[in-house]
């Protein structure tokens, strides 16, 4: 029972299909050395100035949607500066990496730039608020998150953005000498995604800064990552170096590594199949084998909140 097509028989728990046609061997020898040998180390979690209120939006509930364990959103990863396979971020990515103190920086075509701590960016765009939302990675499996942050509208409203600014380019963290994996495994690093400005000041799209009510650990992108609910989970760029405001569409990673498979878009839709599978159907994670397949959303659920952004659009030109 393997037929390749259905979403159902995807190996994502062994190396990811995302990164099926990479050069699977030499990650194997980058993120395969010592992984026995070490202790593994809890994840380290330190952020005394952020202070979490039980804040849920209203809006964002989902009533009567469960939310997915804690511990399968903290193990259940994918983070490919820290592994291919799930199970890898949750280590590689807490032995020493440190995630504070942070900078980040906004810049490009804005009025108002800065490099700033992470802490102070909080205490600026909070207070920080929890929404429920559905997470659809292009792999066919999906979770609901309790994410704890701000609506991304804020920070544009901080930095400005010129009249010539139509896109926001994000950029993941560059720390050779502390990842492995960026010392040269075939990626082209950092990692960078980007968003059209109406997708970035849209109501959904939020910078997460926790999960849970506890500031993010590591493997969920400390200390600040995008979360775009509507779209595919790859869009949602981890532990945030740079945020900038541009002129063009920018060239995102997966664009670049399989502009045929990964979109600028990445809009969830159950009609435009993956080429190398059906995107008709999801697995819920921790939802049980027969209970958890269930059909994917239009928009992952949020048709009503971004359907307008996309009225003109052919979807499977633009997917
Ligand atoms: N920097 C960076 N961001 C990333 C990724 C990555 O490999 N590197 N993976 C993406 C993918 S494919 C998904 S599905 C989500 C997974 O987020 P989670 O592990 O918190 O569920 O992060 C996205 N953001
Ligand atoms: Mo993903």
């Amino acid at each position: 029972m393997n037929c390749g097509h259905c979403s159902w028989d995807l190996p994502d728990s062994a190396v990811t299909p995302e990164a099926f046609y990479l050069q699977r061997r030499e990650f194997l020898r980058v993120f395969g050395l010592g992984l026995a040998a070490s202790a593994l180390l809890p994840p380290r979690i330190s952020a005394e100035s952020v202070t979490f209120n039980d804040s849920l939006n209203a809006s964002y509930k989902l009533d009567g949607v469960k939310l997915t364990a804690e511990d399968l959103i903290a193990s259940y990863n994918n983070f490919y500066e820290w592994g291919l396979a799930k199970d890898q971020p949750k280590e590689l990515a807490n032995r020493g990496w440190k995630t504070r103190p942070w900078s980040i920086e906004i810049g490009g075509l804005c009025a108002s730039p800065r490099k700033i701590d992470i802490d102070e960016l909080i205490q600026l765009l909070g207070p920080i608020e929890r929404r429920n939302y559905r997470h659809r990675c292009v792999e066919a499996w999906s979770m609901v998150i309790p994410w704890d942050g701000f609506p991304l509208a804020k920070l544009v409203d901080l930095a400005q953005p010129k009249p010539e600014a139509k896109y926001m380019k994000f950029t993941s963290f560059f720390d050779p000498a502390n990842c492995p994996a960026q010392r040269g495994n075939g990626f082209p690093w950092p990692y960078t995604e980007g968003l059209t400005l109406p997708e970035a000041t849209n109501e959904l799209a939020f910078l997460a800064v926790g999960l849970y009510g506890k500031p993010l650990r590591n493997q969920n992108g400390a200390p600040i990552r995008l979360v775009v609910p509507w779209k595919y989970g790859f869009k949602g760029a981890k532990s945030l170096a740079k945020i900038e405001l541009v002129a063009e569409q920018p060239k995102t990673l997966w664009n670049h590594l399989a502009p045929n498979e990964y979109g600028f878009y990445a809009n969830v839709n159950p009609n435009v199949d993956h080429p190398r599978w059906s995107q008709k159907s999801e697995r819920g994670i921790g939802a049980g084998f027969f209970s958890g397949k269930q059909p994917t959303l239009i928009f992952n659920g949020y048709e009503k909140q971004v359907a307008h952004l996309y009225a003109d659009m052919d979807l499977r030109k633009n997917f």
